[in-house]
Formats: C-alpha cells, sequence, structure tokens
C-alpha cells in the first residue's frame, strides 16, 4: 500500500476562492505542492506533463487575481490546463484523468463552470475570450475580465491573428497571456519565434522597460489623466528602443513583458496592474517547459510533452511492452518511405503542420532539411502550401493528424481537389483500430484516442 503525500495548504483549496484566502507569501509553497501533485499522479496515470508544469505559478497567479469563475480565463489546447483543474475542485477526481467516466484531459465545458470553452484543437483562445469579453459589454458586464492563455507554438495559427486583429480593430478590453516557452510539441517554428526571442534578449529594452514599468506604477495612483500621460510615455519609449514597432502594439494591443512567468509573486503583481488597465493587452511570459522536475527540464521538452507513466525517483519512462508483436507505427512507416522515396525522386517534398516528431516527417527533415517542412500549427496553409508547390510540378507529401484535418477541409476542396493537383495526404491516427461502436467502451486512454492526439 502506497502511502499518500500530503499537500497541507492544496489540501485546503476547493475552489479557487480558498486560494484567494491565503496571504500571498504562501503561493510559493501553493507551486510547490501543485507541482507535486502533478508529478504524483501524472507519473502513474500518465497525460501531458511538460506544458503543465511550466504554467504553475501562471496557473496559480491568474486564479488569485481575478475573481474565476466570474471572470473568465480560456486555456488553449487545455494541454496545460491540469493545475487549473486541481484548484477548480478536481483535485480528488484527478486520478480519473483521461479515464473511461473520468474527468477530460482537456477543459470542458459540462465538466466545470470554470472550464469556459471546450478545447483540444488549438489557437482557439483569442477568438473565444474575445467572444466572451464583447458579449459581457453588450450585457453590461463591465467589471467582467476576459483573459486567454496562449502558448507560442499555438500563436502561429492564423486564427490566432484572426482574433488579435479582430480584438484590437475593436479596441475591446481583454487581455492575452502568452506563454512562451519557446517549444510547441517540437522546437517552435518560424518568423514570429525569432521575433519572440529578440525582444526576450534585448537587454535594454528590459532595462529601461522596467524602468518604465515601475514608473507608471506610481504615476497611475494619481488618476486617469496621469495614466494617459503615463501611456504615451510607455509608448514613446517601447518603439524607440525596439527601433521599430512592436508587432502586437501595431494590433492596437498593449504589449507588457517579457515577464518571468515562474515567479509567482512578481506574477501576480503584474496581473493585478494589468487588470485596472483598459483595451487590449498582451502580457508576453517566459517559461520553461517541465519546469521544476529535473529530468523534464534536462531531457527534451518533446519526450515529456507527454511521456506516459514514468518512475518518478528516476525519472526513467516506463515503456509499455505489447503482448504480442505489433505491426510498425504508420508514422514510423511514413518518415521512413518518404525519405526512401524522395533519394529517388528529388520532386519529393514533405509538408507537416507542427507534428514532425508525432508523424515522423522529423526523420526527413534530418536527412533533407530544405524538402521537409514544419509550417507551424498552420493545418490550412500546411494544404495550401503544398498545393502550390504542386503547382510547380513538385510532389508534395501531407502529413496531417485526422483530428486536425478538420481545420483544412475547405483547403483540400477548395485548394486542391478542386484544381485537380497533385498532392498526397498521409492523414494520421485516424482510429483505424477502433471499433466505430459502441464508442463508449473504448477507455480514453487507448494510445489512439482523442487526447493522444494532441
Ligand atoms: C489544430 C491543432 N493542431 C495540432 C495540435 C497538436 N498540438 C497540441 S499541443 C501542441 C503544441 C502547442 O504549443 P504551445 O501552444 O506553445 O504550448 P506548449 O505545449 O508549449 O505549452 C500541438 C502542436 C492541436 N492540439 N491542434
Amino acid at each position: 500500500m502506497t502511502t499518500r503525500p500530503a499537500y497541507p495548504l492544496l489540501d485546503r483549496i476547493q475552489t479557487p476562492a480558498d486560494l484567494r484566502n491565503l496571504s500571498e507569501d504562501q503561493l510559493v509553497q501553493v507551486c510547490n505542492e501543485l507541482r507535486d501533485f502533478i508529478i504524483d499522479v501524472v507519473s502513474v496515470k500518465g497525460g501531458h506533463f511538460g506544458a503543465s508544469l511550466g504554467v504553475v505559478e501562471l496557473t496559480v497567479a491568474l486564479h488569485y487575481v481575478f475573481n474565476t469563475p466570474y471572470d473568465q480565463l480560456v486555456w488553449d489546447v487545455g494541454h496545460q490546463a491540469y493545475g487549473h483543474k486541481i484548484l477548480t475542485g478536481r483535485k480528488d477526481n484527478f486520478h480519473t484523468n483521461r479515464i473511461h467516466k473520468g474527468i477530460s484531459g482537456f477543459p470542458k465545458r459540462s465538466e466545470s463552470e470554470y472550464d469556459t470553452f471546450g478545447v483540444g484543437h488549438s489557437s482557439t483562445s483569442i477568438g473565444g475570450a474575445l467572444g466572451m469579453a464583447v458579449a459581457s459589454k453588450l450585457k453590461g458586464e463591465t467589471d467582467r475580465q476576459c483573459v486567454a492563455i496562449i502558448g507560442d507554438g499555438a500563436m502561429t495559427a492564423g486564427m490566432a491573428f484572426e482574433a488579435l486583429n479582430h480584438a484590437g480593430g475593436a479596441n475591446t478590453d481583454m487581455l492575452v497571456v502568452l506563454n512562451d516557452n519557446c517549444m510547441s510539441i517540437d522546437p517552435n517554428v518560424g518568423a514570429l519565434k525569432e521575433y519572440l526571442t529578440d525582444i526576450t534578449t534585448s537587454h535594454t529594452y528590459n532595462k529601461v522597460k522596467d524602468e518604465v514599468w515601475n514608473l507608471l506604477g506610481k504615476i497611475s495612483k494619481f488618476g486617469p489623466n496621469a495614466q494617459s500621460i503615463a501611456q504615451k510615455v510607455e509608448n514613446a519609449v517601447k518603439s524607440a528602443l525596439l527601433k521599430q514597432s512592436n508587432l502586437f502594439e501595431s494590433l492596437n494591443f498593449r504589449y507588457f513583458g517579457p515577464v518571468d512567468g515562474h515567479d509567482v509573486e512578481r506574477m501576480v503583481k503584474v496581473l493585478q496592474d494589468l487588470k485596472d488597465i483598459p483595451g487590449p493587452k498582451i502580457l508576453h511570459t517566459i517559461t520553461m517547459k517541465g519546469k521544476g522536475y529535473k529530468p523534464a527540464e534536462e531531457g527534451s521538452p518533446t519526450v515529456w510533452h507527454a511521456p506516459g507513466l514514468f518512475n518518478k525517483e528516476t525519472g526513467e519512462i516506463i515503456k509499455v511492452v505489447p503482448k504480442s508483436p505489433q505491426p510498425p507505427k504508420y508514422q514510423d512507416v511514413f518518415g521512413h518511405t518518404i525519405v526512401e522515396l524522395a533519394e529517388k525522386n528529388p520532386r519529393i517534398v514533405g509538408v507537416t503542420p507542427a507534428m514532425p516528431t508525432g508523424c515522423s516527417l522529423n526523420i526527413m527533415m534530418k536527412a533533407m532539411p530544405d524538402r521537409a517542412f514544419d509550417v507551424g500549427i498552420a493545418e490550412q496553409h500546411a494544404v495550401t502550401f503544398s498545393a502550390g508547390m504542386a503547382t510547380q510540378g513538385m510532389v508534395p507529401f501531407c502529413n496531417i493528424y485526422s483530428s486536425f484535418m478538420q481545420r483544412a477541409y475547405d483547403q483540400v476542396v477548395h485548394d486542391v481537389a478542386l484544381q485537380n493537383l497533385a498532392v498526397r495526404f498521409a492523414v494520421d491516427r485516424a482510429d483505424w483500430q477502433v471499433p466505430m461502436a459502441p464508442r463508449t467502451t473504448v477507455p480514453s486512454t487507448s494510445p489512439t484516442s482523442a487526447a493522444s492526439r494532441t
């Protein structure tokens, strides 16, 4: 029999109201216990791991500062929301995570009033939170705060930018927390990633920005006029320092950060300040996937994204050995075959929307880096980009997980099929071994379940 570890503060938190009754100097301990709890349960039950550990402080700070569930937190993808679930009444059920009849591995509206928006597919949080913010205003609930929490990977999708464009144009009161850990499941890709790294590593910018921030804190206490002067000073200093307009500011979002997302006390202070600032705002936090668990910090974040079961003392990942010999996995056949074919045909190219390890295109990316493309979490673009290459006589193989392909139906029809373009689709994770009915008998821990796709 195992003895359950004690979580003295966490055990007292049934709802975020209990968290808000604690003093600020107890929050570090809450974070430590929350992290331990996630490690204890996920190591023996499985599930997503690195992302939830990375947002422990952010999760605690958000529920501490905002009046949830009245204030709306919208998590993007939702694979990082374990801490949120544990703080919102699901700690005792957390061991049933992703099990048939247990709690969902993602936020789910029918499960809790704290789960404001059902997720699983990425990059919906800003649009969802914007809809909530606009609705709150129309209903006269002007004190209600709406917050989207989105990763740097999810931020690469068109949907995220469509929502930023809308929110900035409408000057909506909302906060976007950009949780930047430089990772998608694999390392994040693209120009946005470079841009975020530039902002994060600019020492001059960060030093002056801190001074401006402190000054602003002082000035804003003298009322709305002082606040608008302070805002002008801040904007002028920021754009002078960046020597170019800030991407988010040019979309009419006020950009704050970067801040250390693992400093819970600082996060509380920053979020409290931001609460009082109207209009669209973005807070750029820097975090680390797997934070606080050494094997994950030192190992591959891709492996620790969803490692399966592991020995929490040693960090050894427990390999499940099948009882009978299994056929090779679809993705392995795909990954090796495309390289084999591409060696013979120089026109063959490979495309993945942010799943190079999952679909094994990473084999081709390594062997032929100029002919294999990770385009970010952008299924629609992956299809249209492949179609563009096909018009030029290239032979694109576009690998997309079946459920994420839902995002790109129009592109498959409009950009590929109607133009009769030769794009080869490799549709991965299509549940071929799961019986169609009765669906309820399939445990959600099945290796091909929806949860394991993400
Ligand atoms: C439309 C869609 N495509 C692909 C995925 C698979 N997926 C799940 S999490 C993830 C990475 C998300 O990265 P980020 O937003 O930076 O969050 P992090 O895991 O780094 O915290 C991806 C690609 C998905 N959930 N939805």
